[in-house]
């Protein structure tokens, strides 16, 4: 079988593909080698002194992880030289990264979550790498977060690295969604799940449904929907619930299914849900919604969502198609009763 790795797909499509010029190849190439390095070190993580926590406390709140930090490091160092970006967010960065002046800038915007599912680590469970990529608009020198800040429907890319069983990018550029594995053997991502399609309906929900009593009464309903009978498969869907969203939505992409983290109303430290618009529910979206899936805060596709702010939350219901459709069905039936 032809072995085709990232940049080559990138460039055997150039033509469907604007996105394919020289920058974005760069920027991608980039993002391509962080990614080794941090598999690299995830891979051998049980061996080396880099579990647990660094002692710090991140902007979200959390104790930063070692890996997290090690990650966000590796990322932001690669990606600063690049010469093609305008500016860099991170999950793990209170404010815009800006590019240092003694490095060129280019006019894209790279937003990562650099280590997704970081509190697994320690038991060896799947974390992931999540990207979002947007052009910047003309004139953006890339120091001021409103002139930087669009649409999740403006990504030009995205895509996630996930560090599992083996090491997966899966990414698009708008023209279907495609997964490459790493062959460590040669140290290159190839083509292993070309132009993924994700079932209409699912089989799998994923929810932490410990937050039960946070839960207002439409998102039990909708969470019995999935679990009872009464619904579109006339049997339960299957639960299964990583607690790492990167690797919940990889399986349920593949397999079909919807992975929900709604609202908690009782929780004031959650009141839009624990995940983030731009460097989690964005980028995801975009990926599923390439696969014939989708993604909505329950109301709204997350895509059209207007960005007020870096670290905005929101909740999540994304992956097939009809099951999201089901979530937002609920909603609008509990609004208007
Ligand atoms: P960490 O990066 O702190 O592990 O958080 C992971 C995450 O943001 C996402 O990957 C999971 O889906 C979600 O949190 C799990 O949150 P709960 O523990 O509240 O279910």
């Amino acid at each position: 079988m032809p072995q085709v790795t990232v940049i080559e797909h990138l460039l055997l499509h150039q033509k469907e593909s604007p996105m394919a010029t020289g920058r974005f190849t760069r920027l991608l190439n980039e993002l391509i080698l962080a990614a080794k390095i941090i598999s690299r070190e995830v891979n051998k993580a049980g061996l080396v002194d880099v579990l647990g926590f660094t002692g710090e406390i991140n902007v979200q709140g959390e104790q930063v992880q070692k890996l997290d930090d090690y990650a966000n490091m590796v990322l932001i160092h690669r990606m600063e030289r690049a010469g093609v970006l305008c500016a860099i967010a991170s999950e793990e960065n209170a404010d815009l990264v800006l590019i240092p002046d003694q490095f060129p800038k280019g006019d894209y915007f790279l937003i990562f979550d650099p280590l997704d599912g970081s509190s697994n680590i320690d038991a060896n469970v799947n974390v992931g790498t999540i990207f979002s990529i947007y052009r910047t608009k003309e004139g953006c020198t890339g120091d001021k977060l409103c002139d930087l800040l669009q649409r999740g429907s403006e990504q030009v890319a995205a895509g996630y690295f996930l560090y599992g069983t083996s090491t997966m990018m899966v990414y698009t550029t708008g023209r279907g969604v495609h997964g490459f594995t790493l062959d460590p053997s040669v140290g290159e991502f190839l083509l292993s799940h070309p132009n993924i399609k994700t079932p209409e309906t699912g089989r799998i929900y994923s929810v932490n449904e410990a937050y039960w009593d946070y839960w207002d009464e439409p998102t039990r309903e909708i969470v019995r929907y999935f679990k009872g009978s009464d619904n579109r498969r006339g049997q339960p869907y299957g639960g299964r619930y990583i607690g790492s969203l990167v690797a919940d939505f990889h399986r349920n992409l593949l397999y079909g299914g919807i992975f929900l983290y709604p609202a908690d109303h009782r929780d004031p430290k959650k009141p839009k849900g624990k995940l983030r618009l731009l460097c989690e529910a964005s980028p995801l979206s975009f990926v599923a919604a390439q696969a014939g899936g989708a993604g909505s805060d329950g109301v709204r596709d997350i895509l059209s969502i207007e960005p007020e702010e870096l670290h905005q939350r929101v909740p999540l219901f994304i992956g097939s198609k009809n099951d999201v459709a089901m979530v937002e069905e609920i909603y609008a039936k509990a609004r208007q009763s």
